[in-house]
């Protein structure tokens, strides 16, 4: 149907009023494009624009040197000597991290909160004299420092008698009652999708196994997250918010769709990875999350303090993360004084100053645009919407449009070795192919081809300096919807 057979009395009365006012054209009778497929909710809108933020790991291991525990730890392990959750928020804030989620509870079953559930706990330890209370004080941290709120409570249990049992599961969901509910709002919870095996068990010290697709009953468990913590997004390898990148490297995918489809999976699928790129046509919206450690495990360990990623390790995480439409946990173990290391914390600003050399200026704001194809001929949809800064605008061309070039001109060359694009995703995902070219010396010359968008794609190129630049969508799932176009020039390499 065409635009203009839609208009409506109503219309053409705001019609007879823009003109009267003397506007070119009646913006608000052309209507935006209908989504396609699957689209983000509320929540998860408001997740995608805070793309990086920390996870903390401390437990016992911390103490036992371990990866895993085994879950017959003695509480009294747990010792850290100048444990300062201040710290850690302060310095995730000032990295640029929008929260930290924290392993409330890991394998081994040891709960870093005082649990009435549980005598594994905090409350056995000789920290605080058995008064403290870790995720306490990383609340009371956060909400000083202006930074969110996540937890870790594994589901895999090596402690508990009933794990496999029926009633293990009113213990777990007994359990996360106590952390949706004590500690105030939470932007994100983490369920992982590690699954039985051997454990102390309560003393049964046995291998034990269960069903991933069926013991938990996850659709119970992710209701009573909704219920008590209606604004947090929850992570698995089957979302139902985010979903698993399917590597711990730090890597997401060059080609991915937001797109999965959520009732065939469960944390703990085992082929996962095999699906974690995502597919257009799926039912769900389920970004991924790209979980990667600073150091080679997740928890501290002194021999490691040498191997902690380099500031350009970290660089190339971040554009292999953020830079493809994926969101980055980046984790960060406290040593056994429960603080950040030295070593962490550096590498961490490192990469904070990059980000800010890089991103703080973007050389494509306010220039002037024009496109091959505007939806309706409507200013609301104009070129000039991808670079006006405002993440809400976009600029979109006719349904019948897949592909359109957009061209810039800026106010003088400027030299730059990276783009960003962000497609209008309220609107789903749509577009498959692109390319940026910029003009050199007279004629065209095409700068980095890219696939898919989605929410963010940064993709860098050898340094130009050019002064018209152009966008061209070359395939898309339907007429695209482009909310920013910007380019950037890297701030000084790290080394
Ligand atoms: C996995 C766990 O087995 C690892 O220890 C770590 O917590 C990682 C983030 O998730 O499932």
């Amino acid at each position: 149907m065409r635009p203009a057979s839609r208009r409506t009395l109503a219309s053409c009365a705001v019609l007879a009023a823009a003109v009267a006012l003397g506007a070119a054209r009646p913006d608000a009778a052309i209507e935006p494009p209908a989504p396609l497929g699957a689209t983000p909710s509320p929540n998860q809108l408001a997740w995608h624009e805070r793309p990086y933020y920390g996870f903390v790991h401390f437990t016992v291991n911390t103490f036992s040197d371990r990866e895993w525990g085994t879950g017959d730890e003695s509480p009294e392990l747990f010792a850290p000597t100048a444990l300062d959750a201040r710290q850690w928020a302060r310095v995730a804030r000032e990295s640029g991290m929008a929260g930290l989620i924290l392993t409330a509870k890991h394998h081994d079953g040891f709960c870093l909160w005082p649990s009435r559930l549980t005598e594994h706990c905090v409350r056995h330890s000789r920290w605080r004299d058995g008064r403290g209370d870790v995720l306490r004080e990383l609340a009371d941290a956060c909400r000083a420092e202006g930074i969110s709120l996540g937890v870790y409570l594994s589901p895999w249990d090596r402690n508990h008698a009933e794990y496999g049992r029926p009633a293990y599961l009113d213990y777990y969901r007994a359990q996360l009652r106590e952390l949706l509910t004590q500690y105030g709002p939470l932007f994100e919870v983490w369920f992982d999708g590690a699954n039985g095996g051997d454990g102390y068990y309560g003393g049964a010290r046995e291998t034990r196994t269960i069903d991933a697709a069926r013991y938990y009953d996850w659709p119970a468990t992710w209701g009573l997250v909704r219920e008590l913590q209606p604004h947090a997004v929850m992570f698995s390898d089957a979302g139902p918010d985010v979903r698993w990148v399917g590597n711990e490297k730090g890597v997401g995918f060059e080609t991915v769709w937001m797109g999965l489809d959520r009732a065939a999976l469960h944390p703990g699928f085992a082929d996962y990875p095999r699906l974690a790129a995502g597919r257009p046509e799926a039912a769900d919206w389920v970004p991924p999350e790209v979980d990667v450690s600073i150091r080679p495990g997740w928890f501290y360990h002194a021999a490691e303090d040498a191997q902690v990623k380099s500031i350009a390790e970290l660089v190339e995480i971040y554009y292999a993360s953020v830079g493809r439409s994926a969101s980055l946990l980046l984790n960060v173990p406290p040593d056994r004084r429960g603080q950040f290391h030295e070593t962490d914390v550096a590498r961490l600003r490192g990469l904070r100053a990059f980000l800010d050399a890089t991103f703080a200026h973007d050389l494509a704001r306010g220039a002037t645009a024009s496109a091959s194809a505007v939806r309706g001929g409507a200013p609301r949809f104009a070129a000039s919407r991808a670079v006006d800064g405002d993440p809400a605008s976009y600029w979109a061309t006719d349904d019948t449009v897949t592909a359109a070039s957009l061209e810039l001109g800026l106010a003088q060359p400027e030299r730059f070795d990276q783009v960003r694009l962000r497609e209008a995703i309220a609107l789903g995902q749509r577009v498959e192919g692109w390319a940026l070219d910029a003009e050199l010396a007279g004629g065209w010359r095409t700068l980095v081809e890219g696939t898919t968008i989605g929410v963010r794609r940064i993709l860098r190129f050898p340094p130009v300096t050019a002064s018209r630049v152009r966008l061209r969508v070359t395939r898309a799932r339907a007429c695209p919807a482009l909310a920013e176009l910007a380019l950037f020039l890297s701030g000084p390499q790290p080394r």
